[in-house]
């Protein structure tokens, strides 16, 4: 082969890696700890924000997202940080939301002020915010360090339960508020039954007792319950080989009592000591969400969501998850006839989100970025323009869009100008210079005049065919 067909190839090779990338689901940011929820034909998921560069997880903010069609994500920001409660003071950590009579409870775990976890909830009118510490205090307070990552479930019959718990997995049964709780709260007892082995006291000596119990696993974290066909699970960190894994048990109660069931999720090369997940039923599949350190300066400290299908055994057990870099495929497709933010898409190269009060946009866009957009529908016809709404301090971008790969059938071209300003928005109109119908990926591709790298070149809010 030449030099120049093997180069070729090469570079087609790496585009399509690239290009077929699915997870992890967010590139502009870090996404641990997801939990997803279905309400309305939609999944959103609520994550916390990883900031890497440090040695642990001082985060300080929650942030979600939703789809239709679980390949393209809407980025909705950050809804709740610490400052939200007035009592949290660090380690804005694992969360989860559910919605009752049309209102959102958003469970969350954070550092007190006194110096433990504590469980506290925020409520809301919609999915994605505003949302207010319901209480002004937390929820589950008992000054232990346990009161982590809770998780919540709505039974057929009405009984919301309260799960969490670092160590040691606990329950509490909360009332129709959803506020406030009924009961003691109980600890499940940790046995090979129930979660697969004994988490052995620090310090233990190795002739104790506890230490000759051949564990198969541990609960260590980061609980999932939830109901499937009359079976209650409960997902868990568990611990795998030297790092965290994700395992589940089962029951025919929501309280236990609980069996060990094996592990989902083990052994991969997910660059995270640590696994957090979720799972939900959407369209007719099952999906296993978690996370791993993979986007690009991530690891331990750096994880976004990443999201695999899965088909429940016949018995309603789970099997075992590998992670893939592909996730899963579109369920439904994307309507170019609506305006569509440019903050939903299902890749972003070389770009940023940026979130005010007003607005969310995307930013940052450099020469070499880009941002695809899967199953694109554009029925019979091919459509006549396009729109996007641009701000640019500086004129020099140009934004194009292809149809299929970065470099496929180009549609449109805007050579941006300065339009007075990086948050002075003008709506652009362009001719469709090409034929074409049916469902398409999109690609808006950032490049610039004269412009190699470096420069930031302009704001993207939004588009639309017509
Ligand atoms: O994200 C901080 C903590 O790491 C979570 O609360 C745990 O579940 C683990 O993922």
């Amino acid at each position: 082969m030449k030099l120049k067909t093997i180069l070729l190839t090469a570079i087609a090779g790496f585009t399509a890696a690239v290009t077929l990338a699915q997870n992890p689901v967010t590139q502009t940011h870090f996404s641990p700890d997801p939990a997803p929820m279905v309400y309305n034909g939609r999944v959103y998921v609520y994550t916390g924000d990883d900031i890497p560069g440090y040695d642990f997880y001082y985060m300080t903010k929650w942030r979600v997202f939703s789809s239709d069609d679980m390949v393209n994500w809407t980025d909705h920001g950050s809804p709740i940080s610490l400052e939200s409660f007035s009592w949290a003071r660090d380690r804005a950590w694992a969360a989860q939301c559910i919605e009752r009579n049309g209102k959102f409870y958003w469970y969350i775990c954070a550092q007190t002020i006194q110096n433990n976890m504590a469980i506290g909830v925020a409520v809301s009118d919609k999915p994605t915010g505003p949302f207010k510490d319901a209480l002004g205090k937390p929820l589950i307070t008992t000054g232990s360090w346990s009161n982590i990552d809770p998780t919540v479930y709505i039974d057929d019959d009405g009984q919301a339960y309260l799960y969490w718990g670092n160590g040691n997995c606990y329950y509490v049964k909360l009332n129709k508020d959803m506020v406030s709780y009924s009961g003691e709260i109980v600890q499940i007892p940790q046995t090979l039954e129930t979660f697969g082995g004994v988490r052995r006291p620090r310090n233990t000596p190795p002739q104790d007792n506890i230490q000759s119990i051949p564990n198969k696993d541990t609960y260590i974290e980061g609980p999932w319950f939830y109901k499937r066909n009359n079976k209650y699970y409960l997902m868990f960190a568990g611990m795998g080989k030297g790092v965290e894994c994700l395992s589940y048990s089962m029951s025919d109660s929501a309280t236990g009592p609980w069996k060990y069931m094996g592990k989902i999720m083990e052994g991969q090369p997910a660059n995270s000591f640590t696994n957090h997940g979720g799972i939900i039923d959407f369209k007719g599949n099952s999906y296993l969400f978690y996370h791993t350190g993979l986007l690009p300066g991530g690891g331990s400290y750096g994880r976004a969501t990443c999201i695999e299908q899965f088909n429940y055994n016949a018995d309603g057990t789970i099997p075992s998850v590998s992670l893939t870099k592909e996730g899963v495929n579109p369920v439904a497709n994307l309507n170019p006839y609506n305006r569509v933010e440019a903050e939903t898409g299902a890749w972003y190269e070389k770009c940023k989100l940026a979130e005010t009060a007003k607005e969310i946009y995307i930013t940052d866009i450099r020469v070499g970025g880009y941002i695809k957009v899967r199953s694109v529908d554009f029925g019979n016809t091919t459509p006549k323009t396009f729109n996007a709404r641009i701000a640019a301090g500086l004129d020099g971008g140009i934004l194009e869009v292809h149809l299929d790969s970065i470099a496929g059938n180009l549609l449109s071209t805007i050579n941006v100008p300065r339009t007075g300003g990086w948050n002075e928005w003008k709506t652009f109109t362009n001719n469709i210079a090409a034929s074409f119908n049916g469902v398409h990926d999109l690609y808006f591709v950032f490049k610039g005049q004269n412009i190699t790298k470096g420069r930031v070149l302009f704001n993207f809010d939004y588009w639309k065919f017509n």
